[in-house]
């Protein structure tokens, strides 16, 4: 699995931090990358032990690693979280999120929304002072031109994703596009996640603004959390 930023430890305590959480009966969202997959296994090494817990997966790749880890799975037809465990791409001071280096944000916000507590884990590479990660945003295919008109409108330089191991676009687990969309220092991330919200063809972005109840960094002393 890729590894963005920060080191492979600090991912592990952070994520194995968050995996305490959950109790018994519970339903878990389960984040997509290589931080939240530290917690999705640490969380199976529980069920191994006779934790009681459901996940719910927000991207093929998050299925795939609960699955190995033994994991039962429900979807939100079934069920909401009672907590959802995931990563971000940079995190802001007041808990504003950047997400979707994993092309899943789509998912990651439906499932982390609907948890009653919302846990990001991160290094400390991910901390930023303010928010200035370029968004991305997953597009219907037929609308990649014009979101990438209204996100240059916006004062936005949006980048088509391509793959990295082959020729073409990445095609997200909806079947659609990601616009990498650099807007340098994000003064005003709300107004700025209504505006991507309104634009039609928009599946969805990556602000995360008002969704985080509590972080989890780990780094190699151990983990800080803040609520
Ligand atoms: C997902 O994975 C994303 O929303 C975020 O983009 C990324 C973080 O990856 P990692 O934990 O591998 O740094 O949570």
């Amino acid at each position: 699995m890729k590894q963005r930023g920060g080191s492979d430890e600090a991912k592990r305590r952070a994520g194995e931090s968050a995996a305490e959480i959950p109790e018994d009966g519970d339903v878990v969202g389960l984040g997509t990358g290589s931080t939240a997959a530290h917690a999705i296994r640490s969380l199976g090494e529980r069920v191994d032990a006779g934790l009681d817990v459901r996940g719910i997966p927000t991207s093929f790749q998050s299925r795939q690693v609960a699955r190995e880890a033994g994991i039962p799975l429900t979807s939100l037809d079934e069920a909401d979280p009672d907590v959802a465990i995931d990563g971000a791409d940079e995190v802001a001071p007041d808990g504003a999120l950047i997400k979707g280096g994993g092309a899943a944000h789509a998912r990651e916000k439906l499932v982390d929304s609907a948890a009653e507590r919302f846990v990001v884990v991160a290094d400390p590479s991910k901390e930023a002072d303010a928010l200035s990660h370029a968004v991305p945003i997953e597009v219907l295919p037929d609308a990649r031109v014009p979101v990438a008109d209204a996100v240059r409108s916006a004062g936005g330089d949006p980048e088509l994703r391509a793959a990295e191991r082959k020729d073409g676009p990445v095609v997200t687990d909806n079947g659609n596009l990601v616009l990498d969309c650099a807007f340098g220092e994000i003064d005003a991330p709300n107004a700025l996640a209504r505006t991507l919200s309104v634009t039609p063809g928009v599946v969805e972005h990556g602000l995360f603004v008002g969704l985080a109840d509590e972080l989890h960094v780990g780094d190699a002393d151990g983990v800080e959390i803040t609520r």
